[in-house]
This record gives structure tokens, sequence and C-alpha cells, in this order.
């Protein structure tokens, strides 16, 4: 990636004098999302800027191992309270996916958006937008390097709990050269990548095993089982269910996968994933929501039978679109070489 110098002197520009400065990034918070929150929070203590970083949300516990995370604010529990004057907004595509962090921000705020999701909605007074990277914590690394940060414990674990599930462990299309090369040197500095990926995937708590049970007995197959949808619906909600979605994706013969819950009665939270060439992002989008062409989110208001009737409707015109050629997973016994080294995110 080659991060435009003018972009990073325009944020250290940003960043200059003591003002408070609030960081956020979007509700039901990923990898990325916290490994970013923590890493800036470092970075900003670097640079002597008073910061206060936070959610609108609850910090997924499996992520409590990263420095810096006790630092994190649950606005849902404590509310922003006061106007900043100065906002940064990490991996969110669109203002909306920062919940009430927006009553943070008033007319005299001024907004920095740094970001990996292509949206086109430039919401900040400066954006660094680039959709080449997996992770914003690959911009984040770029930026530290551009302006020679000690690159600290805190700012290494973050980054690269950041990138490694934000490429789904090096798994998904996002995936380059430049990720691994990041990740390669934040484990030289001192990360220890098997603590990490025990920690991250092979650490569930109870109750997620017991709504991932009962999620995966809600499997349903569309479309000649191309379509694989999963969920908990009623009071099954559970706010540990990141990478549910995976195992409705990883089923021989299907394309698309959805995975939903009830977060309030009425009030689902839905992740698409595509494994084919039917772009989810597009989908997710039209229900209001966003992220990438193969793994995307939205929130639907509705009972469930509305839910799945709408999602159908529009996995169905992505499917119809994609008939001309063979969309099934990229399993299909050629073995890709050369491929090119970026964009597919
Ligand atoms: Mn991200």
């Amino acid at each position: 990636m080659n991060l435009l110098v003018e972009s990073t002197r325009d944020i250290r520009e940003f960043l200059r004098g003591d003002e408070e400065t609030l960081v956020v990034t979007h509700h039901s918070p990923d990898g990325d999302a916290i490994g970013s929150l923590t890493a800036f929070g470092g970075m900003l203590d670097q640079l002597c800027v008073p910061n206060v970083i936070a959610v609108d949300d609850t910090p997924p516990m499996k992520y409590s191992f990263l420095p810096g995370f006790d630092r994190i604010v649950n606005l849902k529990a404590h509310p922003v309270g006061k106007m900043y004057p100065r906002v940064v907004v990490l991996d969110a595509g669109a203002l909306e996916r920062i919940g009430q962090a927006k009553s943070a921000i008033g007319p005299g705020t001024r907004i920095l958006n740094i970001d990996h999701h292509f949206t086109g909605e430039a919401y900040g007074h400066i954006n660094l937008v680039e959709v080449a990277a997996a992770a914003t914590s690959e911009i984040l690394y770029e930026i530290c390097a551009a302006w020679g940060l000690e690159i600290t414990p805190q700012i290494a674990y973050g980054l690269y709990v950041g990138i490694l599930t934000d490429t789904g462990r090096f798994r998904f299309a996002n995936t380059t050269a430049r990720s691994v090369e990041i990740c390669s040197k934040l484990i030289a500095l001192g990360v220890d990548t098997s603590f990490v990926t025990e920690r991250v995937y092979f650490n569930m708590s109870v109750d997620a095993v017991r709504a991932l049970a009962k999620a995966l007995t809600s499997l349903e197959f569309y479309f000649d089982s191309r379509v694989a949808l999963i969920g908990l619906g009623g009071a099954n909600h559970s706010s540990e269910t990141e990478g549910f979605v995976e195992h409705a994706c990883s089923i021989d013969g299907v394309v698309l996968a959805g995975f939903y819950s009830e977060m309030e009665p009425g009030l689902f939270k839905v992740s698409l994933r595509s494994r084919g060439r039917v772009d989810v992002n597009q989908i997710a989008a039209g229900f209001g929501g966003g992220g990438h062409k193969k793994a995307a989110g939205y929130r639907f208001r509705g009972d469930l039978a509305d839910l799945k009737n709408s999602l159908m409707q529009a996995f169905k015109v992505g499917l119809d679109a994609d008939l001309q050629g063979n969309s099934t997973s990229e399993t299909a016994g050629i073995l890709p070489w050369g491929r090119s080294t970026m964009v597919e995110n």
C-alpha cells in the first residue's frame, strides 16, 4: 500500500495540540475495531494527546488480553455526556455505525475518519480510506511507520489482532503480502502469535458454545442448498457471536450464508458471507448496512419471517445475476497462482 505522505501529514496536523480527543469505532465491534481502538489510544499517548477510547457496545471479552482493553469506555453503560473538539472514527464506513457516540459531535467538532471500507461516504474533515488495506489496523501500522512511532506492546498487539481477524487468519481474499509482512514485523517485535490465536479463536466462553449449538440447530437451506442460514431468534441472543456465520458459510456447495441474532424484540443483527461472486456488501447496503464484497452486515427491524423473506429475495437477485458463471467457491481444484496483490475487498 502506498500511503500518501500528505494524508499522514494532514493527520499529524489534525492531532496537533492537546485537546482531549475521543476515539471511537463501530458498534458490534470485531477484532479490527477493538485492536484499532487500543492501538490508536497507544499512538495518541505517545503523541501526548489526551484521549478517550470508546465504543457504543460491550467490548467482546475475548479481546480482554489486549493491553489498553480496560481503558475502552462502553458507551451503553457510560453515555458520552459532552461534545469533543476532536473525534477520530476508526473502521466505520458510515457515521451511523458509531451509534450514540455521535452525540459527542457538535458544530465545532472536527472528525478524522480512518477506514478500509468502501462506501464513498467521506464523513470526516480528514478521511484516510484505503480499500486495498485488509484491515484498519494495517493502515494504522503504515501511519506509525510514517511517523516513526515506537511500536509498543499495546500498539503491536492491537494491530496484530486487527489484521489477524479481518483476514480470517490470513484466509480471506483481502490478505496481501503486505498484511503478512506487517504481521511478521509485529511478531518480530514480540507479539506471541500462538497466544493470540488461542485467545481469540480457541477460548470460547461456555455461553458462546451454547449459543453456537442453538444457532446450528436452526440451520436452513435455500435455493438448492446454495444458501445457508443460521440464527438466534427470541431470547437466545448472545453478545459473543462473532464468526458464527462462518459455520454456515463453510458448508460444501454453499455460496451465500447468513446469520441473525435478535438483540431485542423485533431488532436483529444480520451478518452475511459470500464465497462466490455475489457481492454481499451491495445486499447489506440495500438494508442500510455495509461491509465488504464477501463479508457484510446490517440491522433489521421487523419479525423473523420478514427478515428471512426480504433477505432471500435479495439473495435471489444476486444469485440470478450470477447464474451466467459457475459461482461455487474457489476450491474447485484449480490452484490459483499470482492472484493480483490487492483490491479484492
Ligand atoms: Mn476492519
